[in-house]
């Protein structure tokens, strides 16, 4: 990645405290395919820029993410691409994974939910589970497809609905009437895989994880975090307690998954898998002893993930919030008695809202928006990192439309941002050599300026600790905003004619904030925030997050040192691009 991460730098050591170890996961992007900007924004870019705002704050931060990989859309998508399961999913673990250093996202370790380290680490909580006294084998009813030798998943029957003749039911739900359904109460069921009809119910034994006997423990512990997680968060895991905890089955009747050990329940589950959304949080653990193993770091994850000096941070769309407050969890409190060093819940919980494509919804099944690697083709990580930060659905759905898109980006990166870079360097170039001036001193003006930065860089630190996301882009676009103010009452191609002194305090002045923006701006723009750094005339070096007050870091760049005037770090988009980007990407449904 373009910034190496910062923890491994003298000067930002200085400003670690002992406490300040952060973990940080995000919900694992589906095997199943190049994730759209709706998964992006609500997960991975998120703990990205968080992420890095902890690295630039000197703290010991790890970053871990995976593919989730089991599961029967994993086996399609594998069917339907003419592959293997176990090769479809280790090319798209690697396409995945570029597009994700595509747009600069940087994390520690990028795993996979079929590695051995999560096989074996299931396992060892299904073992413990089942010591515990947590699990139970119930026999079930399921759907088996002759014509197709194997179990059908419920969604994948279909039938006429028994409640209101709609012939197109699906074994999970109605469509028509939204009845939840039972497969087993369809009339006439068929395959949606094959059409056949070639189908019986057959009994089938499965692992069921007695939730219901958490409740309480859960409760308890979402009412500690009442007051520090977004209310959208919290409401989504009251609703599921209010609705009675059910006991949920953790196995299934696929090839494909970690597979049931015969050790536990007599063997009696043999040839089973474990539900994907079992072994996918357990991934979380397994990816970062996937880290460790892969950069010689010996046992050092067990201690991320076992130590209370540890502050564990979760980002994730709503739609995974029930899974990550109530489902794993249960399962956390169940492997963790008896045990020593019990694994951490996490401790801070980010849920997103979505984002919708032009009105409608983004759709990965109907390729409906744009997806991650297109949207490299066409334009610049930065420019949508910016985009879909300043604009994150965190109180409510937001909604994606070209013409928006272009708006912010003309305005606030070109306008802006790109526009100040540009004056303040060019001006230094035509008159002061090309070097941050020697002549003048700081007046009036700039400790106004000074002080009025102290505390927007203050309001904008607050709402990173906060991750109030939006919040804190309007504070950064206010702070870009100050510098353009500034600069337009400085005037220095007026002032140079008369008092080159004055002038040239206003351009190093000018300079020093260029220098504070790519720092500023680093965790939401790191490729531009580089490019910044350097048109500065600072040396070469990390982005650390600047000490406050600023009177110190506005006086750090040396008089004489070399400025770069910049190619152009934003361009504009023009309404020709708006047109042809809607025709390509599909405009209003
Ligand atoms: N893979 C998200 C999804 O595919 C799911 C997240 C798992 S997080 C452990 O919708
Ligand atoms: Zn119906």
């Amino acid at each position: 990645m373009a910034n190496p991460p910062l923890q491994d730098s003298a000067e930002v050591k200085v400003l670690m405290n002992s406490s300040s170890r952060v973990l940080i996961t995000s919900a694992l992007p589906y095997i199943n395919g190049v994730k759209h900007l709706g998964n992006l924004v609500g997960s991975m870019l998120p703990a990205d820029v968080y992420a890095r705002f902890c690295r630039a704050r000197g703290r010991d931060t790890l970053y871990i993410c995976a593919t989730d990989e089991h599961g029967t859309p994993a086996e399609l998508a594998a069917l339907e691409a003419g592959q293997s399961v176990a090769d479809y999913c280790r090319e798209q673990h690697e396409i995945q994974k570029n597009v994700g250093a595509g747009f600069e996202l940087s994390w520690d370790y990028f795993g996979r939910s079929s590695s051995p380290q999560n096989h074996r680490l299931t396992q060892e909580f299904a073992r413990a589970l089942w010591a515990n006294g947590h699990l139970e084998v119930r026999t079930t009813k399921q759907v088996f497809s002759r014509f197709e030798g194997r179990f059908l998943p419920d969604r994948y029957v279909v039938g006429t609905c028994p409640h209101c003749g709609y012939d197109r039911a699906r074994g999970d739900q109605c469509e028509n009437c939204t009845r939840v359904l039972d497969p087993v109460d369809l009339i006439n069921p068929r395959s949606a895989l094959s059409g056949s009809t070639e189908i019986e119910i057959r009994d089938s034994a499965h692992l069921f994880l007695k939730q219901s006997s958490f409740a309480e423990k859960i409760r308890a512990w979402i009412d500690t975090k009442k007051t520090e997680w977004p209310p959208l968060v919290t409401s989504i895991a009251y609703k599921w307690l209010d609705e009675g905890l059910q006991d949920r089955g953790i196995t299934r009747d696929l090839a494909w998954g970690v597979p049931v050990p015969d050790d536990i329940a007599g063997g009696q589950l043999k040839g089973k898998v474990f539900y994907v959304w079992f072994d996918a949080p357990i991934e979380y653990i397994a990816a970062t002893e996937e880290w460790a193993d892969a950069t010689g770091k010996g046992d050092v994850w067990r201690d991320w993930w076992t130590n209370k000096d540890v502050r564990y941070v979760e980002f994730m769309g709503k739609d995974n919030v029930p899974f990550h407050t109530v489902g794993f969890p249960c399962t956390l409190l169940g492997v963790n008695e008896k045990k020593n060093d019990p694994w951490r819940l996490v401790d801070q919980l980010k849920g997103f809202n979505y984002i919708n494509y032009d009105g409608g919804k983004f759709s990965t099944s109907q390729k409906r928006g744009v997806f991650m690697d297109a949207a490299l083709e066409i334009l610049p990580a930065d420019y949508w990192r910016y985009y879909l930060i300043a604009n994150a659905p965190e109180s409510s759905d937001s909604n994606f439309t070209w013409a928006h898109f272009a708006g912010v980006i003309n305005k606030d990166l070109a306008d802006v941002l790109g526009n100040f870079v540009n004056r303040v360097t060019k001006f230094c170039a035509a008159r002061f050599d090309g070097i941050v001036p020697v002549e003048g001193e700081y007046g009036e003006d700039e400790q106004a300026l000074i002080a009025a930065l102290d505390a927007k860089i203050k309001t904008y630190t607050d709402y990173f600790e906060a991750m109030e996301f939006r919040k804190a882009l309007g504070e950064l676009r206010a702070i870009w905003v100050l510098g353009n103010e500034y600069l337009t009452k400085a005037a220095p191609w007026t002032s140079v004619k008369t008092d080159r002194a004055k002038a040239g305090a206003s351009v190093r002045m000018g300079l020093n904030l260029v220098r504070l923006f790519a720092h500023l701006s680093w965790p939401v723009i790191p490729l531009a925030a580089a490019k910044i750094h350097e048109a500065s005339g600072a040396p070469p070096a990390i982005l650390p997050w600047p000490d406050q007050p600023m009177v110190q870091f506005l006086n750090g760049l040396t008089p004489g040192s070399v400025v770069n005037v910049p190619d152009v770090l934003f361009a504009k988009i023009e309404d020709t691009k708006i047109a042809e980007w809607e025709a390509r990407f599909g405009g209003t449904p």
